[in-house]
């Protein structure tokens, strides 16, 4: 499918490939989806909700899309689930072998495994951060190892460093592959003031972001297909993208399992405005600002907040 539009419809000059630092590669499958379909009809939802974006962001001052979005072709290869997993492998890939800073939209959190391989390949020591509700770490799944309750496994064997943030749900089988140190559960971040800084302790250098959406809480986020209570809220996600901007070397991420309801858009534009505010606060010009924040951090990690400055 040939995309004619550009991300957010930014100027043409910088939306082409040869400029652009950015590279967005949406994915439609959801193939191995189990409880709300849908995830297939969200990089769309996504799309359209970023035509209606601001470009400009004010906490950063800075206009991200200067670097260049180039807007890849849109990967709907749903034949199976492996097949999915190659095409996404092999195009990341290649915009990895062209320097690119490569973002992808799903989809369903499958999506994410050729993507996350291609990334721990090219980088050494490559630590991959998990923003989730669900562990994902099943080794396969209805007779599929590239399942989306399996986003992860490959990652929990092959990668360098796998961190876990906002996990709430999870099947015992799974306990065995899971590195408790570098979990983060729900119930656990709610006490725990220290959690960003802890998780961040854990990153090596080099870092990648897979995002599933429904690590969000259902109230700021209802449109995805397993909607978990006790999520993360906007500005402690926020804060958390980041720090992790500032403190290590993100070199790519991925949004996942967006499934738009029918007759509102605050889930879609919740994900475009997240997917511009990664991208802002990636490549800020004006580290000043992001710096003066951090220094008025004593803030407490419990349910999303305005900072407290006394
Ligand atoms: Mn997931």
């Amino acid at each position: 499918m040939n995309n004619k539009k550009t991300f957010g419809g930014i100027p043409e000059e910088y939306g082409q490939l040869a400029k652009a630092k950015i590279v967005l590669i949406p994915v439609t499958y959801d193939g191995t989806s189990t409880y709300q379909k849908g995830a297939d009809k969200g990089p769309d939802a996504f799309l359209d909700a970023a035509e209606n974006l601001e470009l400009y962001d004010i906490e950063t001052d800075s206009e991200v899309y200067k670097e260049g979005i180039y807007l890849a072709d849109t990967i709907t290869e749903d034949a199976s689930p492996e097949a999915v997993y190659q095409t996404v492998y092999n195009k990341t890939k290649e915009y990895i072998a062209k320097n690119k800073f490569v973002t992808l939209f799903g989809g369903e959190h499958s999506i994410s495994i050729g993507a996350i391989k291609a990334h721990y390949e090219h980088y050494d020591n490559l630590t991959i951060v998990q923003i989730d509700a669900h562990a994902d770490l099943r080794k396969s799944y209805q007779g599929s190892p590239y399942n989306h309750a399996c986003a992860l496994y490959d990652a929990s064997q092959n990668a360098d460093n796998l961190i876990q943030i906002g996990i709430r749900s999870m099947d015992k089988s799974e306990k065995t592959v899971m590195d408790y140190d570098k979990v983060f559960f729900a119930h656990e971040m709610l006490l725990n003031v220290d959690w960003m800084e802890d998780a961040i302790d854990f990153m090596t250098d080099d870092v990648y972001i897979t995002f599933d959406l429904d690590a969000l809480d259902p109230s700021i986020f209802p449109g995805t297909g397993t909607p978990e209570p006790g999520g993360l809220m906007w500005y402690e996600t926020l804060e958390f993208i980041q720090k992790i901007m500032k403190e290590r070397n993100v070199v790519g991420f991925d949004l996942v399992e967006l499934c738009p309801i029918e007759g509102t858009k605050v889930s879609e534009f919740l994900a475009a405005k997240l997917y511009y505010k990664m991208l802002s606060y990636k490549f800020a010009v004006n580290d000043e600002i992001i710096d003066e924040e951090d220094e008025e951090d004593d803030n407490t990690n419990k349910i999303a907040k305005f900072k407290s400055k006394e």
